[in-house]
C-alpha cells in the first residue's frame, strides 16, 4: 500500500509514523485511518522494530476528525458518527494501547479533538512548548471520544477533565505537563533531539550492544547534520549561549 496521508519510516529499531496532511493540521480522513491501520499492522509485524513514534508534519500534530471529509450541514441527512467511531477511532485507540512495543507520541503542535486523545492513548507523550491540547468536541456539539472520557479523568482528575471537556479551552503544553496530562514539555528546538534520545533508550531494552551502537551512530549522524549542532559547537567555542532553532 502506498501512503498519501501518512509517512512510515523504519530504521534502527525505531518505526516512525508521521501524520502528513499539514495543510489541514493532519486531521483524520477515512483514507488516513485506512493508511494508519495498514502502517500499524506493518510495524506490529516488523520483528526489528522496538519502539513506535507518532508525530505530525508541519505546524500541527492533529486537529481530530477532518470536518470537511464528508457533508455535514444543516438540512443534510445525519451522519452516523457511531459507525465512524466503531470503524476508525475505537480500533486505533485499542491498537495503540495494546501495541507490542512502547508507543511514544511527539506532539509538535496543536492536538485537538480526537487528535488530542489519540496522543493520550500513547505510552509516553512529549510535547513542544508551542503545542497545545484542545478538547474541541464541545465546540461542535460533541463529547470527547477516542478514549477522552477514559484518559482525561485518570490523568488529571475529574475537575480538570470536566473543565477541559465542557469549555474546550486550549491547554498549553507546559500546563499539560504540569497537570500530569503528558510526560514532558520541551522547547520547540529541543523536541527532535529529546525524542531521539528517548527512542534510543527505549530501543535499547532488548537490543544487542552492536545494534545499539549502530542506532547511536545513525541518530548521531542525523543530529550532526543539523544546524543546531553547528550552532551548539560554535556557541561553545565562542563561550556564548546557543540560539537553537530546531533545524
Ligand atoms: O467521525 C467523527 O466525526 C466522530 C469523531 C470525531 C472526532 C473529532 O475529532 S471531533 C473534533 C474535530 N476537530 C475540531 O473540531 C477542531 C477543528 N479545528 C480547530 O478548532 C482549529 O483548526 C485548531 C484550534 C485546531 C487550530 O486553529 P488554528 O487557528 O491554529 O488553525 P486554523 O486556521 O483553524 O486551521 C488551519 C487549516 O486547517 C484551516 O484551513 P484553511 O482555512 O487554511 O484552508 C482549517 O480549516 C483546517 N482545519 C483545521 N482543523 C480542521 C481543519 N479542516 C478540517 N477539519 C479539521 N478538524
Amino acid at each position: 500500500m502506498t501512503y498519501e496521508s501518512i509517512l512510515l519510516h523504519s530504521a534502527g529499531g525505531i518505526a516512525r509514523v508521521t501524520l502528513n496532511r499539514p495543510e489541514r493540521l493532519n486531521s483524520f480522513t477515512a483514507k488516513m485511518h485506512g493508511e494508519l491501520r495498514d502502517a500499524l499492522a506493518k510495524v506490529r509485524a516488523d520483528t526489528t522494530a522496538r519502539v513506535l513514534l507518532i508525530t505530525g508534519a508541519g505546524r500541527g500534530f492533529c486537529a481530530g476528525q477532518d470536518l470537511s471529509d464528508r457533508a455535514v450541514a444543516p438540512g443534510d441527512a445525519p451522519v452516523d458518527l457511531g459507525a465512524s467511531i466503531e470503524a476508525n477511532y475505537r480500533p486505533l485507540v485499542l491498537a495503540l494501547q495494546s501495541f507490542p512495543m512502547p508507543v511514544v507520541c511527539a506532539v509538535n503542535g496543536v492536538a485537538a479533538g480526537a487528535g488530542a486523545n489519540i496522543a493520550l492513548a500513547c505510552d509516553l507523550v512529549i510535547a513542544a512548548k508551542s503545542a497545545s491540547f484542545i478538547q474541541a468536541f464541545c465546540k461542535i456539539g460533541l463529547l470527547p471520544d477516542s478514549g477522552g472520557t477514559y484518559f482525561l479523568p485518570r490523568l488529571v482528575g475529574t475537575a480538570r477533565a470536566m473543565g477541559l471537556s465542557l469549555l474546550g479551552d486550549k491547554l498549553p503544553a507546559q500546563q499539560a505537563a504540569d497537570w500530569g496530562l503528558i510526560w514532558k514539555c520541551v522547547d520547540d528546538a529541543d523536541l527532535a533531539s529529546t525524542v531521539d534520545a528517548l527512542l534510543a533508550l527505549h530501543a535499547s531494552s532488548s537490543a544487542t550492544l552492536e545494534a545499539q551502537l549502530d542506532l547511536e551512530r545513525d541518530l548521531q549522524r542525523e543530529l550532526g547534520n543539523s544546524a543546531d549542532y553547528r550552532e551548539g559547537v560554535a556557541a561553545f567555542l565562542a563561550k556564548r549561549a546557543p540560539q537553537f532553532t530546531g533545524k
